[in-house]
């Protein structure tokens, strides 16, 4: 990391999360698939690996106060380690498109938490101005030191397979992971770390798939919330993680997005939340349009953790509960006669 080797270092012992060998999609898409889940951060989501990085660069250049514009996972990181190194936190949010549990995290870490009237990128351009004007640090991947920490994904996966994979698939937001991945992915390239380079295959949810439109998105529209953006911030950078690496930016619908989230926590027991899915969900058509040969190494970054999105978790739910009075021989006859469990 880009610091002097004395001096404070603010974290949570993020990152060294499992590369999990899939058990169902592999087979789905003839390939061996493998998923970085980033959910088991501290806060729940890769943000954490950059999160440290920044926060610890304001500790040490004296500023008391960071801000972020989030569309959730951002803010509950930057809250977290702004609370562990006594800074104070702004956060600015799009109103009511933020997933219960980031606020929830933003609000128990003491942030103070601004919902404005408006979307991410109408929030990103506020906390651009305010921290171009104001003592406060700008923690979000527009700052280059949260390149930097989220880059050490790149390098624990080669670490694990003992080289880079054939493709990564990755969600696509404000476009600042892919942006990581490929400097990490490089930067082990060139320590010889790794024989080879990945192909980076992103994927923008289709109601904010700016970057394959070619266009800013104005209104930008997807039940993935963290990744509702219109407008990235690294669009170019992405666009060039892509295209050197030999892989595409491309979309998936909401549809897609839900039945991936749906089938990596039934048949894989892992539960990321729906904008990690979208990464799944990519592979998932990238294999149906003969993108991917079959029998490659394939990792799938899940980036945030289910827990943080406990509604869209939840939508369904009364549909999926049985509601049984509290007597065993009614759940009996239930067990017996619909679920044709046997007795011993
Ligand atoms: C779970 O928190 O932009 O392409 O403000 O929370 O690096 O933006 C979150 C993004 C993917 C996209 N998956 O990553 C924010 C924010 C999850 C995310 C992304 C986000 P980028």
């Amino acid at each position: 990391m880009p610091f002097e080797e004395d001096g404070p270092i603010i974290t949570l012992l993020e990152g060294n999360t499992p590369l999990i060998p899939s058990v169902h999609i592999s087979k789905i898409v003839d390939c061996e698939v493998l998923f970085k889940y980033e959910g088991l951060n501290p806060t729940g989501s890769f943000k954490d690996r950059g999160m440290t990085v920044a926060i610890t660069k304001a500790v040490r250049d004296g500023v008391s106060a960071v801000m972020c514009a989030s569309t959730g996972n951002t803010s509950a990181s930057a809250a977290a380690y702004a609370a562990r190194a006594g800074l104070k936190s702004f956060v600015l949010i799009p109103e009511g498109k933020i997933a219960l549990g980031k606020l929830a995290q933003a609000v128990m870490h003491g942030a103070t938490v601004i919902a404005l009237e408006g979307n991410f990128d109408q929030a990103l351009q506020v906390a651009r101005e305010v921290t171009s004007r104001f003592d406060v640090a700008l923690v979000n991947s527009i700052n280059p030191y949260r390149l930097e920490g989220q880059k050490t994904a790149a390098f624990e996966i080669v670490d694990c397979l003992m080289d880079a994979p054939d493709y990564l698939f990755i969600p696509v937001g404000n476009a600042g992971n892919i942006t990581s991945y490929w400097m990490g992915f490089r930067q082990y390239k060139e320590a010889e770390r790794a024989k080879k380079l990945p192909k980076l295959c992103g994927y923008q949810a289709a109601g904010a798939a700016p970057i394959v439109l070619g266009r800013v998105v104005e209104k930008p529209e997807t039940f993935a919330t963290a990744i509702r953006i219109g407008n990235p911030a690294r669009w170019k950078e992405a666009e060039a993680a892509a295209q050197e690496s030999g892989g595409f930016i491309d979309m998936v619908t909401d549809d897609e997005i839900r039945k991936a989230y749906e089938l990596i926590a039934e048949k894989e027991g892992i539960f990321c939340e729906p904008a990690s899915a979208a990464s799944v969900a990519g592979l998932i058509k990238a294999k149906k349009q003969g993108k991917v040969e079959k029998g490659k190494t394939v990792v799938c970054v899940l980036t945030g953790h289910g827990l943080k999105d406990p509604d869209s978790a939840t939508l369904n739910a009364d549909l999926k509960i049985r509601r049984l009075p509290a007597d065993f021989n009614v759940v009996r006859d239930y067990l017996v006669e619909v679920e044709k469990v046997g007795e011993k």
